[in-house]
């Protein structure tokens, strides 16, 4: 057997990096095996350290909705680079990015840029109890809003009970004014609000949440999101790092027709380089420094090159019919996988919005986290495995959303189900 360079390089890499990677889901803890190294992505593909073509269903977890190295990107950012890649300065592209990111979320009177999502909702967060002055906070079981530490909190013992750390490193002080309620779960989410409305400052939700698969919150549990807030005096803040400008032009809350008070943005407004945002009405956002008394900085915030690389995303995204053909696109991966599965028996479903799916192992479709958690490890596994082995790369962990871009083929697709389908075989005989 040649040698496996991807084994080669994640050992030299465990020698000098924790766990050998960036970002621990990178690591294949979930889902055992040798994390592959990406040698070089063109288009809806990456190539490994063994030279191995994949399709490529991850795109660096949403941002690389055109594809790899889309042409007027790749010379939007190689331009910027020439006039240099940071000056700690304002310059006119911040503007031209903020103008583009406030027309298309209506929701937004003013935006702030910050380079990674974590920044964006750990921003957001101080931003909402500093306007409203008050502490206390709610989000979700399966939501997750990057790892700010009163973000990183599992549900507390009872309702009342304030939530539990779920990192080393967390004080349970920084977390005990954040209640984590049960998502889609309208009995919980009025009684916290009965209980403690008058102390919250935000409710924080991935109204599509891609941190638990792919679970939408029903119609009915994001209006009385919406309505509870407003009665309460509470901030709705859509994370929407993951699904803004990928599930739609106007993202989740554009699907939903809910309104939040602030929006989380990042992924495809960076087209893939480190950049991120967060949003809403101005006598809000003029609570941040240097105008008001909200402290939030960053040294390489509206980075040049990072703003040149989002804009050219942007405006492709923009283009009429494109989230047409995308949604087309990926419901045609869905209703392929759906379809292949019934025919060998396997449970399964699966759903998708713009270009951003998820599937389960089950018949019916989970609408939160304890649901989705049940599904069988080891058949996702041999899933994710088998599909790897011929080439198709999907999120490594069952909780995780997939992704398709502009550059994935209707072959790429249609290669995809029959590969999916010679494993639903194996599996539904087990
Ligand atoms: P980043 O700090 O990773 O840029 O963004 C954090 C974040 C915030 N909000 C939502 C809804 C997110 O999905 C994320 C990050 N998403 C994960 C994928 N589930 C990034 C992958 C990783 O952690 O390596």
């Amino acid at each position: 057997m040649a040698t496996d360079l991807n084994e080669t390089l994640f050992e030299r890499a465990r020698a000098v990096i924790p766990g050998g990677v960036n970002s621990p889901v990178r690591a294949f803890k979930a889902v055992g095996g040798t994390p592959r190294f990406v040698k070089r992505a063109q288009g809806a593909y990456f190539w490994d350290a063994n030279d191995k073509r994949y399709v490529d269903y991850i795109g660096s977890w949403g941002p690389m909705i055109l594809g790899h190295g889309h042409p007027a990107v790749v010379e939007a950012v190689q331009k910027a680079m020439l006039d240099g890649f940071s000056y700690g300065a304002p310059t006119e592209r911040e503007i031209e990015l903020a103008e583009a990111i406030l027309a298309l979320v209506p929701s937004m009177e003013m935006v702030r840029l910050v380079s990674s999502g974590t920044e964006a909702a750990m921003s957001a967060l101080r931003l909402a109890r500093g306007a409203t002055g008050r502490k206390y906070i709610i989000k979700f079981e399966g939501c997750y809003h990057g790892h700010a530490d009163a973000l990183l909190v599992k549900a507390g013992s009872g309702l009342a009970t304030f939530g539990h750390p779920t990192s080393a490193g967390v004080p349970p002080e920084v977390v005990q004014h954040t209640l984590v309620l049960e998502y889609n779960n309208i009995t919980q989410l009025e009684e916290a609000f009965s209980l403690h409305g008058h102390e919250l400052a935000c409710l924080m939700i991935e109204a599509i949440a891609g941190n638990m698969n792919f679970v939408r919150a029903t119609p009915e549990f994001a209006k009385r999101c919406r309505e509870l807030c407003t009665q309460h005096g509470a901030l709705l803040v859509f994370d929407e790092v993951m699904t803004g400008f990928r599930v739609g032009l106007h993202g989740a809350q554009g699907v939903l027709g809910v309104t939040p008070d602030l929006t989380v943005l990042g992924k495809v407004i960076g087209g893939g380089m480190p950049l991120a945002a967060f949003g809403g009405p101005r006598a809000i956002m003029e609570q941040l420094a240097p105008l008001g008394p909200v402290y939030q900085a960053g040294t390489l915030s509206g980075n040049p090159v990072a703003t040149a690389c989002g804009l050219a995303t942007l405006k492709e995204v923009a283009k009429p019919g494109f989230f047409e053909g995308l949604g087309r696109k990926t419901r045609s991966l869905t209703d392929g996988l759906r379809a292949a599965a019934k025919a060998e028996g396997l449970p399964f479903n699966a759903d998708s919005e713009g270009g951003m799916f998820g599937f389960f192992l089950m018949d019916a479709l989970p609408q939160n986290y304890a649901t989705v958690m049940t599904t069988d490890n080891a058949k996702f596994n041999a899933l994710f495995h088998g599909l790897l082995d011929r080439g198709v790369y999907i999120a490594p962990a069952l909780y995780e959303a997939g992704f398709v871009s502009a550059a994935h083929s209707e072959e790429d697709i249609a290669a995809t189900i029959v590969s999916a389908r010679e494993i639903f075989r194996t599996l539904a005989n087990r």
